[in-house]
């Protein structure tokens, strides 16, 4: 696939090639994130959260973070061990959102859900494993970056997957479940937090790494917010057009649960043009990068045009 990608309107249109962008990537990390976990004992738990973190998946969240870095003038060297907390946590509230007390899922990625395999007690253990062991992870393996900016990174994953972000985003879904009177402010509220604040928090912590300035944080900031709200809309579309062979996880799920989504709300038709402006809003922040910011350019294209 070779998107055409606009580049703000006083530049010319730059083809770049995605596929091949996305695919190299995701070898590299495929790599990094099998090196990061060996087995050791107890080798259950190891297993069990090697069995979620190498089951495949998209790796958009890592791939986010090493384009984010490299736009600000890192290297992917710097950003891999955060590129591969983010999927490490990322794996984490996967396999806790699959357990009986939350959404109670059987398949995930293509492959049974982790307590499907693990049992719950065991699958709750490896979520809470690869959430603290994804912070040791950035603290210990991080090479070439100052101190300041490590910590910064840790600092804001750490409000991303807390109470602020990632939980709270939860917390509010699972307390809107069974209302039918759900306003447009609250399903804002539990995207920009349960999937958009992880989002966030590669792009913001791929550039902080690289040591980027605070007005090109914000801008990077108001970018992945974009398109975090844009994927989870594309979320909540495919779970209503995709199989579950597409999907990897049981589809049609949002419907059956009578959840409110943004289709729900507005319809397919217009939950595309609201996925399309939005994203479409994200990239006129990253004009001012020029050609360096093609890969997340294109990144942002490939979100609402993805059918998994
Ligand atoms: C304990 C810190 C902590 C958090 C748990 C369970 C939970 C709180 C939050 C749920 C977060 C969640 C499951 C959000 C949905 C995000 C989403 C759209 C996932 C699908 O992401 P893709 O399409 O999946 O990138 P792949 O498999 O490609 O990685």
């Amino acid at each position: 696939m070779v998107l055409a990608t606009e580049m703000g309107s006083s530049q010319p249109e730059s083809s770049f090639d995605l596929s091949t962008y996305l695919a190299k990537r995701k070898e590299a990390i495929e790599v990094a994130l099998d090196s990061a976990l060996p087995v050791i004992y107890p080798e259950k738990i190891y297993e069990a959260m090697r069995y979620s973190l190498l089951a495949g998946g998209k790796r958009l969240r890592p791939i986010l973070c090493l384009a984010s870095c490299e736009l600000a003038g890192g290297t992917t060297s710097m950003a891999m061990p955060t590129a591969c907390a983010m999927e490490m946590i990322h794996t984490m509230s996967l396999i806790h959102d699959d357990l009986p007390a939350m959404d109670n899922d059987d398949y995930r990625r293509g492959k049974l859900t982790n307590h499907k395999v693990y049992g719950d007690d065991i699958a709750i253990l490896a979520g809470d494993a690869l959430l603290t062991y994804a912070f040791e992870f950035i603290a210990t393996k991080t090479e070439n970056v100052p101190p300041q900016q490590v910590l910064q990174t840790i600092a804001h994953l750490g409000h991303a997957a807390g109470a602020g972000g990632l939980i709270g985003g939860q917390v509010v879904d699972v307390e809107s479940e069974g209302k039918t009177d759900v306003s447009l402010e609250t399903l804002n509220y539990i995207h920009a937090h349960k999937t958009g604040a992880l989002l966030e928090a590669c792009v913001v912590c791929g550039a902080i790494l690289a040591s980027a300035s605070t007005a090109d944080l914000q801008r990077l900031s108001r970018f992945a917010k974009n398109i975090g709200l844009a994927f989870q809309i594309i979320d909540d579309i495919l779970d209503i057009t995709a199989t579950q062979e597409e999907l990897g996880k049981t589809a049609g799920k949002d419907v059956q649960a009578g959840k409110v989504t943004f289709p729900s709300l507005w319809g397919i038709e217009e939950s595309r043009r609201q996925a399309s402006q939005l994203v479409a809003d994200a990239k006129d922040q990253l004009a001012v990068f020029g050609s360096k910011a093609l890969p997340l350019l294109a990144i942002a294209d490939f979100i609402t045009s993805r059918s998994n």
